[in-house]
């Protein structure tokens, strides 16, 4: 199997960098918590007047490289790679891309090691990829490609409870993918 699997919220922890950050620099207002976070989009859960204090971290440098891997990624991705399937990282850049795709590109290296930097993918469409499975934590995925040859499985987050396809944790991912 070609299993693609998304960056992002899946195995570096994007949300757990934000909070910490929000808190560092804004102890004075509150972040919202994790289980209230019902938008993919951090900034869609607040107000206007601080979505520009949301952009500042998600744009400034070492967010993207200071992100901890998520609990059981790594070993999950060695281990389908262990099983012979061909694992690829999937990933989409933020559009103001001057910090996140060198970081990005840092983090696979530092937290998977040099291996894993040639299986990168970075793009802002996934339709286009070909794979059997994308692993993603995005509720809707949606590009130039209205087939996509891969089939989502969604990695739970608060954010795509609402989502109505096979969902997956690094807990509990063989049973879910039985290839
Ligand atoms: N992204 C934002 N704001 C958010 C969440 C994500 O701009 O609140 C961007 C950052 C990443 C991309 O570049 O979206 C996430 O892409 P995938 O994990 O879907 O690859
Ligand atoms: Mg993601």
């Amino acid at each position: 199997m070609r299993i693609l699997v998304d960056m992002d919220g899946v195995i570096s922890d994007f949300d757990g960098e934000f909070i910490k950050r929000w808190q560092e620099r804004h102890p004075e207002i509150p972040v919202v918590p994790m289980e209230k976070r019902t938008f993919f989009y951090v900034k869609d859960s607040y107000s206007e007047e601080l979505q520009p204090l949301v952009a500042e971290i998600l744009l400034g440098p070492g967010f993207f490289r200071d992100m901890m891997p998520v609990e059981g990624a790594k070993e999950a991705l060695f281990e389908m790679d262990k099983m012979g399937h061909e694992v690829f990282i999937c990933t989409s850049p933020i559009s103001a891309y001057r910090n996140c795709v060198l970081e990005k590109y840092e983090w696979v290296e530092n937290y998977l090691g040099d291996a894993w930097v040639k299986r990168i993918i970075l793009t802002r469409d996934k339709t286009l990829i070909k794979g059997d499975y994308l692993i993603d934590d995005k509720p809707v995925i949606t590009g130039v490609e209205r087939s996509p040859e891969w089939e989502q499985i969604v990695y739970d987050r608060p954010y795509n409870r609402d989502v109505n396809k096979k969902r997956l944790t690094w807990a509990n991912w063989k049973d879910v993918l039985r290839f």
